[in-house]
């Protein structure tokens, strides 16, 4: 008997007619709040977890033709759909406290024993329903949570500290990895109820990207029965270097005393791409290969081009740094040899006053979001912007001060960006940071993960995933010869660089390239059919080829175009590996 059946609390005979029948039933006869309340998960399971959940809280209504466009999203292809859209709040037994679940549910005809767990970006634990959809289209029930921020689950960061100098463990625990642990072990079991799956499998599945990203592999390094399989987009993870690390070009501009205009930065990188695209053996704008435009195009070619780029009224926009609209008037100029050394020094990465390697940085086709000035219309002069990403982690989770930013980065070093990662490595090493190394729990389940990061990501250097991936190979594998561990490695986690690709999404810089949209199907047809991708699915989502389809290569190998740019390799090549590889010689502990 399934267990929602002892359950129930309502009449008993109108219950069990749609149970019975609930592979058959239509969206209307099962999309109702009393049948979705019956499938919550039984008491005795609560207890396991430590979780309540409030019956009486149950939403349940139908959504008919919910339509996804081919480019509406990066993360999943064209649909139309059917769903039931189901929320639910629970509590941790004994405190007083209320989380919000988001379940969207394909009709019983298409459900396909799957449940998938989503998360979110920035400092955000959800992405707005955004995710969903690409859990319901392969039959997934899709789920996502508010971490019991509420209005703050946009920005839980607001949620951190009770008071300045208090910090609410619970809020920032949850943030860490608790929510999506349980947005995981309660959706899968309503999942389970819902659709008398009875003793069949309920495949478990994970999508994020960035911060979502970063929640992903917070449940692959904690828990074995995490996910049968999680698709990873550049996570945010290794916390404390990930979120300094954003205020390292504005520190570069307050060292070297040049704040580039936005424009000239962007020549910068335009000619960039623009010297290094036939790198990789084909002239398509795409840079495949950044390790050989790192070792080939010295962006002292630069000196002297010209720039030129409109006034903007900010029409668009509200924000900035300043916080007032981001008019900007015209820049027009040539590449100074000042804006060459801001860009030269952020490329070599975060050192201390002593020289140190403290990190490293961005690809040189990244554009410069970090570096970005802002435009003092008082003083006609551009200045440094302080990253929210960055200073809110210091400003917050450091110095425990509410709010949302540092006020500036006055008398801020590189040795003080240092001794910040430290701080925060140290204080949040088991909540936020995520580099756990050991993956032999969630390996041994069976468990897999694809993990993508764009060459060209601006906001997390793809040399993050690569050092991590690294470290899991080292720790898991250290007897094995290099290839023999990359083999190993492979048979559960895969690393895909996309070539071109920007921070979670394609980029307008480099519109040619693959983005892999595909990851569900693919990880899916890993889990389920044992499918090991070789290379990764991708299609070209923007301009001229919109719609081509492009492999991705594997990490370690490389992306060649031979035969006059018509046939992609991938290459095994010693030095495009070694160059993803940083000393990071300021701390004393190794850095995963
Ligand atoms: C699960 O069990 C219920 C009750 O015995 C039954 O009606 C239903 O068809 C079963 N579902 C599956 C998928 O076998
Ligand atoms: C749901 O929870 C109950 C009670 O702990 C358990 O018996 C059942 O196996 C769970 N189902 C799933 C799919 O997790
Ligand atoms: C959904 O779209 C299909 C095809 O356009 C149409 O036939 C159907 O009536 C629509 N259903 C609803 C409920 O709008
Ligand atoms: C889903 O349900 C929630 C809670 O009832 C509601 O706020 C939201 O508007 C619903 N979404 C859709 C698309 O029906
Ligand atoms: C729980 O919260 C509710 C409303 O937020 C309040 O009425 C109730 O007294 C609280 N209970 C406890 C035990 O704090
Ligand atoms: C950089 O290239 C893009 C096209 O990829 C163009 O729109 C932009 O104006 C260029 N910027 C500069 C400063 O040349
Ligand atoms: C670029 O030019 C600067 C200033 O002339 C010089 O110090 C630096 O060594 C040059 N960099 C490279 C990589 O050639
Ligand atoms: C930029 O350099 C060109 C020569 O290459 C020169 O003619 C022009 O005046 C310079 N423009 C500015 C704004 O300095
Ligand atoms: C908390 O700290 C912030 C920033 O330092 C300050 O603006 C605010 O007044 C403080 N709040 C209280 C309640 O002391
Ligand atoms: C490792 O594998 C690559 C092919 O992936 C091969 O080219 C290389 O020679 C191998 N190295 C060793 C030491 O066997
Ligand atoms: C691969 O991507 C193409 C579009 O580029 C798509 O048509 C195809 O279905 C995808 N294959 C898989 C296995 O997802
Ligand atoms: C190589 O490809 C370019 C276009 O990318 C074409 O113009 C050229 O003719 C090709 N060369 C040969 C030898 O086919
Ligand atoms: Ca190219």
């Amino acid at each position: 008997m399934a267990p929602l059946l002892a359950r129930k609390t309502w009449s008993a005979g109108a219950f069990l007619a749609l149970a019975a029948a609930v592979r058959g039933a239509s969206l209307d006869d099962v999309c109702t709040p009393e049948y979705a309340a019956a499938a919550l998960p039984p008491t005795g399971f609560y207890d396991y977890v430590g979780l309540t959940v409030n019956a009486d809280s149950v939403t349940a209504n139908p959504v008919t033709n919910y339509t996804v466009g081919p480019t509406d999203s990066v993360f999943f292809p064209a649909a139309t759909f059917d769903y039931c859209n189901v929320t639910f709040t629970y509590s941790h037994t004994g405190r007083n406290d209320s989380v919000l679940l988001t379940l969207w549910l394909p009709t019983p005809d298409e459900f396909q024993n799957r449940w998938l767990s989503t998360g979110g970006g920035g400092y955000a634990i959800n992405s707005g329903t955004g995710s969903l959809p690409g859990g319901v289209q392969y039959g997934a029930v899709a789920g996502q949570t508010d971490g019991g921020f509420g209005v703050d689950q946009s920005n839980a960061i607001d949620t951190f500290l009770v008071e300045n100098g208090t910090v609410d463990w619970q809020d920032v625990y949850m943030f860490g990895y608790q929510a999506i642990r349980e947005l995981t072990l309660l959706g899968r079991n309503f999942t389970a109820n819902f659709f008398e799956t009875n003793d069949t499998k309920v495949y478990t599945y994970y999508q994020g990207c960035s911060e979502g990203g970063r929640e992903g592999w917070s449940q692959v390094q904690r828990f074995s029965d995490a996910f049968d399989g999680a698709a990873i987009g550049a996570p945010a993870f290794r916390f404390a270097f990930q979120q300094v690390q954003h205020l390292y070009s504005g520190v570069v501009e307050k060292t070297l005393d040049y704040y580039p205009p936005p424009c000239e930065l962007e020549a910068i990188m335009n000619a960039t791409i623009l010297a290094c695209d036939g790198l990789d053996g084909r002239l398509d704008g795409v840079v495949a290969r950044t390790d050989l435009c790192t070792a080939n195009f010295n962006i002292n070619a630069t000196l002297g081009l010209p720039y030129s780029c409109a006034a903007s009224s900010g029409g668009g926009g509200f924000g900035g740094a300043g916080g007032g609209a981001t008019t900007t008037p015209a820049q027009v100029g040539n590449v100074t040899a000042e804006a060459i050394a801001v860009a030269q020094t952020i490329l070599d990465g975060l050192h201390d006053d002593e020289g140190n390697r403290v990190y490293f940085s961005y690809t040189p086709t990244s554009s410069w979001d970090d570096a970005e000035t802002t435009y003092n219309a008082d003083t006609g002069e551009w200045e440094a912007t302080v990253s929210g990403l960055g200073g809110g982690f210091v400003h917050v989770l450091l110095q425990l001060q509410e709010g949302d930013n540092l006020a500036s980065l006055d008398g801020i070093t590189y040795s003080t960006l240092r001794d910040w990662i430290y701080q925060g490595w140290n204080e949040y090493q088991d909540s936020l940071m995520t580099n756990w190394p050991d993956l032999t729990p969630y390996k041994g389940a069976g468990g897999k993960v694809i993990h993508f990061h764009g060459e060209s990501d601006f906001s997390i250097p793809a040399a993050s995933s690569v050092r991590y991936w690294n470290s899991v190979r080292e720790v898991l594998f250290p007897h094995l010869s290099y290839n023999d561990s990359v083999s190993a490695i492979n048979d559960f986690y895969k690393l895909y660089l996309i070539p071109g690709a920007g921070h979670c999404d394609t980029n307008a810089y480099e519109p040619n390239g693959p983005f892999p949209q595909t990851n569900l199907a693919v990880l899916i047809d890993w889990v389920e059919n044992g499918v090991q991708p070789v290379t990764l699915n991708g299609t070209v989502l923007q301009g001229d080829n919109l719609g081509a389809n492009q492999q991705i290569c594997a990490f370690p190998l490389r992306p060649y175009w031979a035969n006059n740019g018509t046939t992609l390799q991938c290459q095994y090549d010693q030095a495009s590996i070694d160059s993803w590889n940083y000393d990071i010689d300021a701390f004393a502990l190794p850095v995963y």
